[in-house]
């Protein structure tokens, strides 16, 4: 398959100005008739429409069926010769054929139980029509749908409808990707929203009958998304009308059609007894990112796919800034932290590591990454960070005013930033197109009355970027002195280049310094701190990420010791300094259920790397058993104490505070249960849980402690719900999480057994073999290579049902370097016999030819 890169960009032949559709739907003969009222653009050529398995029917310019030989029909392009064109303006109609029911790529339009649903991006449209498919083309549309259908939608406002038919008109144009078509037996909750200049607006959550009483939550979310984008961003909602309609077989999370937001149903439906606060909180969040993307996406555009964080960063950043204000910034900021390390520090160590602003892709899909998501919001908070949150909110101001109505690039986005501030913002920008961490290393100097920090940036090589350039990063520091007390407040260093020094005069003392507070930069800082040191961080600093960071380096300082050489014994300061902290009443509880967590399995797998070892994932797994036990044993009777203080007899509420309390009680409970061999605590939790957050607190550790009353638990838990597939798809999750790694491959591979494993629908894919590959860590590699074998059996048969899925699942192989030989050469062999598939997906064929390069 071709490369398709950003340098061999051209502005399109031909606009659209509008788009007219007809559906006549049907499970495997949806007919589509399309009449494009086209603008010639840059001058006399052929025209290329994309279209991709779709019947032809018939094609007309004018009105005037097309001479055979005006004509090239591929397998993915339609083009009409220059010749066969009028000059000026023309219309031109197609009628085409397409199969719902047999599209299991749930890309394009196809069928959700029954249900008709289009998902348009990145490139879905071309398997409903013919058309330019390509986001820097923007129309208005209006729909005719023709079904039995009860409820047929489409996007912008409802104009007219009768028996079997319905007509909707969008005003406000936009690229082909914003499409969306939604058809089925649904029912709405409804409400409405008054916006800032008084006009009213219309909300429906549309769901499955018996699914009504779960959209509260989702539609309160909607509501404050709303305010909140009018209020801080002077953002208004421009339909009388914007609905979200939830669907159970989906791809993504969920996506921001114009006016019609098409949801993942586990983002969507919510209540005390189906849904986790995790749950509630990525509802919100999602709710809130989908909504944004009315204005930063929608209103203003994508020229091309390679800006996908032009829309992605941004709405990400404006996420992320909604939740904070909501749920707290202190914890929201630990938890956005985590998760870019995660998924996106990884990335960008291993060979899938791209630029924020990728420059090449075969497939697109493969790209709406960590990076381009969670490092491209960061890139935003560094520039905000950079010019100040005046200035930021000005250059916002006049990027809405430049660009409403236009597909644009970075290059636009930077600007608005330049004119506002007056700054040449070019070494900024390669943020945007230099792929990899930087890592940050730190000198220190005191002369008795000048401190000197001396701070070298240095970003290691990544696929095609042998050399990189010293970044802008911005370093929020601030310096203490040993009592504890603030020398120096929080100030932004400017690192620009390789190496700089800043200099600090006049303190009382050689000070301690607190670098990249609130982590004001994406970036690794090698900083050789004494245990001691991080220890009076823990206590003291007055930032509250680097409070929680230095609880987690200390901890992963001793982990990786303890991976290496079992026999090592645990520093009772670090036991001391987490009950210390245990017992601050001045925390809050969601913090603290935070800072006394461990790090992850991955994170110990690298920092074991990072001190010149390979890592053993079962060591690994083992060595957190025991710091965790140790942390129980030294703080027994406290826990037990705060475990039981925190029980709350009220009904349960999904607020941050509940929802606070409940974590760290959760928290301490996986404690208790490490002292107890017939985890009698997380029993009794599970018998009076009346939530499930209670529930998926206590059923891992059952399950985890081999317990046969986990098989009672897990048995009752089916019985009530196996009518409902979101408890269902945790019910897996719970098992392929959290069994023992000795034997998790033969577990996971007894649920794909089960009679419940639709293995097609995305959520119960990810839910089983998803979950085990990513969150299973020791079990996925086993030594004997079981889990590798699991995975790609299965990865086999989906990829020609489902290559977006597959190929996603499919990244994790992406570490496979940084294990021993046994293991390396166990992935390899797996994921040849990938590469050398018949008819592989080109999705799963780049990930897989970019991982193996
Ligand atoms: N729906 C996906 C998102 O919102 C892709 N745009 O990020
Ligand atoms: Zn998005």
């Amino acid at each position: 398959p071709p490369m398709i890169k950003l340098s061999d960009y051209q502005a399109p032949a031909f606009l659209v100005r509008h788009v007219d559709l007809k559906f006549c739907l049907h499970p495997t003969a949806t007919r589509v008739f399309s009449r494009l009222e086209c603008v010639p653009n840059t001058g006399k050529s052929a025209f290329l429409l994309n279209g991709e398995e779709l019947q032809l029917i018939s094609v007309e310019i004018d009105g005037k069926p097309l001479a055979d030989d005006a004509l090239i029909l591929t397998e993915t392009t339609l083009e009409i010769a220059a010749d066969a064109l009028p000059d000026g303006d023309f219309t031109l109609c197609c009628e085409t054929e397409i199969n719902p029911e047999g599209n299991t790529s749930l890309d394009g339009l196809y069928m959700s139980k029954g249900m008709y649903c289009t998902q348009c991006e990145a490139e879905g449209f071309r398997k409903i029509t013919f058309f330019p498919d390509r986001p820097d083309i923007m129309a208005t549309y209006s729909v005719r749908i023709e079904s039995d259908e009860p409820v047929m939608l489409s996007n912008g406002n409802p104009t007219a409808s009768g028996p079997g038919w319905a007509e909707w008109h969008d005003p406000w144009p936009k690229p082909s990707y914003l499409f969306a078509l939604v058809a089925g037996n649904l029912v709405s909750y409804d409400d409405s929203f008054l916006t800032m200049s008084g006009r009213e607006v219309g909300l429906k959550i549309y769901v499955r009958p018996g699914d009504k009483h779960r959209c509260e939550y989702a539609m309160d979310a909607l509501k404050r998304s709303m305010r909140w984008d009018e209020q801080v961003y002077g953002r208004e909602y421009d339909l009388d009308l914007f609905m979200i309609v939830a669907v159970d077989d989906f791809n993504m999370g969920a996506m921001e059609n114009k006016g019609l937001n098409i949801f993942n149903s586990k983002y969507v439906l919510a209540s005390a007894e189906i849904a986790t606060d995790r749950d509630y909180e990525l509802i919100e969040g999602i709710i809130a990112h989908e909504y944004f993307h009315n204005w930063t996406g929608n209103r203003i555009t994508c020229r091309d796919w390679f800006q996908l964080c032009l829309k992605e960063g941004l709405t990400v950043y404006r996420d992320q800034q909604f939740s904070g204000d909501q749920r707290g910034h202190a914890v929201q900021r630990i938890d956005d932290v985590k998760m870019l390390r995660a998924r996106q520090f990884r990335e960008d160590a291993g060979p899938l590591a791209h630029p924020v602003r990728p420059e090449e892709y075969i497939e697109i899909n493969n790209f709406y990454t960590a990076t381009v998501y969670e490092k491209g919001a960061e890139v935003i908070g560094m520039l905000r960070t950079l010019v100040g949150a005046e200035a930021y909110e000005r250059a916002l101001t006049l990027y809405f005013q430049r660009h409403d109505g236009q597909a644009c690039t970075i290059e636009d986005w930077i600007k608005v930033f330049e004119d506002v501030t007056g700054t040449d913002l070019a070494q900024f920008k390669r943020w945007y197109s230099q792929a990899g961490t930087p890592r940050i290393s730190v000198k220190e100097d005191w002369d008795g009355n000048t401190y000197m920090l001396t701070l070298t940036q240095k970003t290691d090589p990544t696929p095609g970027q042998p050399d990189k350039q010293p970044l802008v990063i911005p370093v929020a520091s601030g310096l203490l002195g040993s009592d504890g007390t603030e020398l120096h407040s929080t100030e932004v260093l400017v690192l620009d280049k390789a190496e700089q020094t800043y200099r600090f005069e006049g303190l009382p003392e050689k000070p301690i310094p607190s670098l990249f507070r609130g982590f004001s930069a994406p970036v690794i800082v090698e900083r050789k701190i004494s245990n001691a040191e991080r220890a009076f961080l823990l206590a003291n600093d007055t930032d509250p990420f680097n409070k929680w960071e230095m609880g987690r380096a200390y901890a992963l300082d001793l982990l990786s010791v303890l991976a290496t050489d079992a026999e090592s014994t645990i520093e009772p300061d670090f036991l001391n300094a987490m009950a210390t902290l245990l017992e601050d009443q001045t925390l809050d509880p969601a913090f603290k259920a935070l800072a006394l967590s461990l790090p992850s399995i991955e994170d110990v797998m690298d920092a074991v790397r990072q001190g010149g070892g390979t890592p053993d994932p079962m060591a690994c797994y083992d060595a957190l058993s025991r710091l965790d036990t140790a942390m129980a044993g030294r703080m027994k009777g406290t826990i037990e104490q705060i475990y039981n203080a925190l029980d709350n007899d009220g009904p349960y509420t999904p607020d941050p505070q509940a929802a606070g309390e409940r974590s760290l009680r959760g928290r301490l409970l996986g404690l208790i249960s490490r002292l107890e061999p017939n985890v009698e605590t997380a029993m009794r939790h599970l018998a009076h849980a009346d939530n499930m957050t209670d529930i998926m607190q206590a059923l891992p550790l059952l399950i985890r402690a081999g317990r046969p009353e986990a098989k009672e638990a897990l048995g009752s838990i089916y019985e009530s719900w196996k009518h409902n597939d979101l408890v269902l798809d945790k019910w897996f999750a719970a098992q392929a999480m959290a069994t023992p790694p000795e034997h998790a491959a033969e577990a996971v591979a007894q649920l794909t057994e089960h009679p419940d494993f639709h293995w097609k629908n995305p959520n119960r894919f990810r839910s089983v073999i998803g979950v085990f590959a990513m969150a299973n860590v020791a079990g996925f590699h086993r030594a004997d290579g079981a889990g590798y074998k699991l995975l790609t059996d299965w990865l086999i048969r989906l990829d020609p049902v489902n290559p977006q899925t597959t190929a996603r699942l499919a990244g994790a192989f992406e570490t496979w370097r940084n294990f021993d030989d046994g293991r390396q050469a166990l992935m390899l062999g797996n994921m040849q016999r990938i590469a050398d598939l018949k008819g592989l997906s080109k999705d799963t064929g780049e990930i897989i030819g970019r991982i193996l390069e």
